[in-house]
């Protein structure tokens, strides 16, 4: 799912003055065009007015419905992302508010078109128009604080990680700074930033690799504290592990920059998930040999990619058995 495309949603005044001007431009062509009484002709232009006006609103409108994701259709962890970040329902609402206000458009607009056509006098057309653009602009009016909303939220969307959660997919997870981030370099072509301090990772870092013929997603996502509040990032991770993971890379770090307890209390956590974990004991090059050896019996930890690539290939070979 990519959410970066979503165009900016702008407040109500900008779509009025688009019809505005666009509805005037128009005028100027029409009365030219048109031929016969004074009265009439007038009549037929502002008839054309209400009726640019009223296209270009809808127009902007159905615009902004149709490129918006339709929440209930969306995958399940993205549904849940917009819960956790945003008033889902305030959203929906939102959005519904704009099919409402198409509605209302083109009714008020076929009660104006009507009373144009059998209008009879200069000064009354003026009315008709100034009734006609109050009533539209009070329509648009009590929309405001919807597409307001519906411009932060997709501000907050544009910051969603672009996962594809119809892959195939391995979350690497564990405390912060013991490199995660290298592992994923290490199995796929990504590049994500690794540092040499806690929380490099601000988002949700992707990568992709194919074996055998499957294409694979990689998500290495930022530290998971075993903390009940969580933050937006951990947020994230936390419905990854959920809702888009089959299995997961539980990255230990035997030189504990977090002590092992702390990583194996994490480790207890994420049986919660019901999913395949893999133990991978990292920074295995910096650490003596025998202590390596007592851990990896321990966890039965893979300590190389190719004993990871190895169980890797298990599990996917049983997932695309099924
Ligand atoms: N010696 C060694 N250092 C590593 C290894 N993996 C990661 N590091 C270092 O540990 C630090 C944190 O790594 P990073 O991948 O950013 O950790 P993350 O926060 O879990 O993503 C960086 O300085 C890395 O260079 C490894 O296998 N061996
Ligand atoms: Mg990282």
């Amino acid at each position: 799912m990519n959410f970066q495309d979503l165009d900016k949603i702008e407040d109500h005044q900008f779509y009025l003055d688009q019809a505005f001007k666009n509805s005037k431009k128009m005028s100027a062509v029409v009365f030219l065009r048109t031929s016969g009484e004074r009265i009439s002709r007038i009549r037929t232009t502002e008839y054309e007015k209400i009726k640019i006006f009223e296209r270009t609103l809808i127009e902007r409108l159905e615009k902004i419905i149709k490129k918006y994701p339709s929440i209930d259709s969306l995958p399940e962890f993205y549904q849940e992302l917009i819960r956790a970040t945003m008033d889902y329902d305030h959203l929906k609402k939102s959005l519904g508010s704009l099919n409402w206000t198409i509605n209302i458009i083109k009714e008020i607009s076929d009660i104006y078109k009507r009373k144009m056509k059998h209008v009879d006098s200069e000064s009354r057309i003026k009315i008709i128009m100034k009734q006609y653009y109050g009533r539209i602009s009070s329509i648009m009016n009590q929309i405001k604080s919807n597409l307001n909303y519906l411009e932060e939220s997709r501000k907050i969307m544009k910051g969603f990680p672009s996962i594809k959660t119809d892959l195939y997919s391995i979350a690497i997870t564990g405390f912060p700074n013991i490199g995660k981030s290298t592992l994923l370099s290490k199995l796929t072509t990504a590049k994500p930033e690794i540092k040499d301090y806690a929380f490099t990772t601000k988002n949700i870092n992707l990568g992709y690799n194919k074996y055998v013929i499957h294409k694979i997603q990689f998500i290495d996502t930022p530290g998971v504290l075993a903390r009940e509040k969580k933050n937006n990032i951990e947020q994230q991770a936390y419905l990854v592990l959920k809702y888009v993971a089959n299995i997961i890379i539980y990255v230990i770090d035997l030189t504990e920059p977090y002590s092992l307890k702390e990583q194996e209390r994490l480790l207890k956590g994420l049986k919660d998930y019901e999913k395949t974990i893999i133990i991978y004991l990292s920074k295995s090059d910096i650490i003596s040999e025998d202590i390596i050896a007592k851990y990896k019996k321990k966890f039965k930890a893979c300590t190389s990619l190719e004993e990871l690539n190895k169980k890797i290939e298990k599990d996917l070979k049983k997932h695309f058995s099924q």
